[in-house]
């Protein structure tokens, strides 16, 4: 049993929901100005979420023959394109955090919490969305930023969560992590550390069985109380506080 030292946050899906309004419409629109004939549909996207990394993502699409054929460096210039796209699509301020994320954030941030991103999603994604989403100051405040290609393997590898305590010097039995997928939860669970799901549209029949808690939402004190929707260690909620990553710790 250790104290709570370090809470590490996914990004999409978790800090803010990304993916449908973000990241798909990013890609078509990249299709679109590249002339390929490939738009992916609110349901088709949710399939392809089961690959993580939008590179990887372009690949299983093609290998299953919803697009044509081509090689890794149009892959990735195609990916480049569709992150500037995202970023623009950020930019604009479509994408709102989710309730409670910078709630719990500046409760664990005034309280020394060390606090930490570990995403599959590109660096320049993530700035996007922390600089327009969260607010500058967040670039000081997350004590890694750990991104995209920087392992090798993404989640539900345990990776890049392996990687941010290495470079935060903590340990997984200090951490806890939030998450909004299957992938992202198996990841963490391998990385051996505990770990709270706030499911999504996309997620919310997926299988988190083990986690430490899983939610509808982190909650506001001002709004109805939040959905639980797996509470193994009987907390009493309302909405997510640092206290209840305290008792998971503990328990
Ligand atoms: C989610 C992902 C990412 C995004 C797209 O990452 O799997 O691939 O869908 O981002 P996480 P890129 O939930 O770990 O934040 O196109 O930049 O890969
Ligand atoms: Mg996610």
């Amino acid at each position: 049993m250790a104290e709570l030292k370090c809470i590490l946050w996914d990004v999409d899906g978790t800090l803010a929901d990304t993916e449908r309004d973000g990241h798909r419409v990013a890609f078509n629109m990249a299709f679109d100005e590249a002339g390929i004939d490939r738009q992916w549909d609110v349901a088709t996207y949710g399939e392809l979420l089961a690959v993580t990394g939008g590179k990887e993502r372009m690949r299983f699409d093609i290998d299953r023959g919803g697009m044509a054929d081509m090689p890794f460096e149009k892959i990735a210039a195609l990916h480049a394109r569709k992150t500037i796209h995202y970023q623009s699509l950020i930019a604009e301020g479509r994408i709102p955090l989710r309730p409670g994320v910078l709630r719990l954030l500046e409760e664990a941030y005034q309280a020394g919490i060390t606090l930490g991103v570990s995403t599959t999603t590109t660096p320049a994604a993530l700035d996007a969305l922390i600089e327009h989403s969260l607010g500058k100051e967040w670039f000081d405040r997350f004590a890694v930023l750990a991104a995209g290609d920087i392992v090798p393997a993404k989640k539900p590898a345990p990776d890049i969560y392996n990687y941010a305590i290495e470079q935060l010097g903590v340990s997984a039995d200090e951490t806890i992590a939030l998450e909004d997928s299957s992938n992202g939860w198996k990841s963490v669970r391998d990385a051996n550390m505990k770990c709270v799901v706030t499911i999504n549209d996309y997620t919310a029949a997926h299988d988190f069985s083990g986690a430490d808690l899983v939610v509808s939402d982190l909650g506001e004190p001002e709004n109805e109380a939040i959905n639980v929707i797996q509470n193994p260690n009987k907390l009493d909620i309302h909405h997510v506080e640092l206290k209840h990553l305290q008792a998971i710790m503990h328990a």
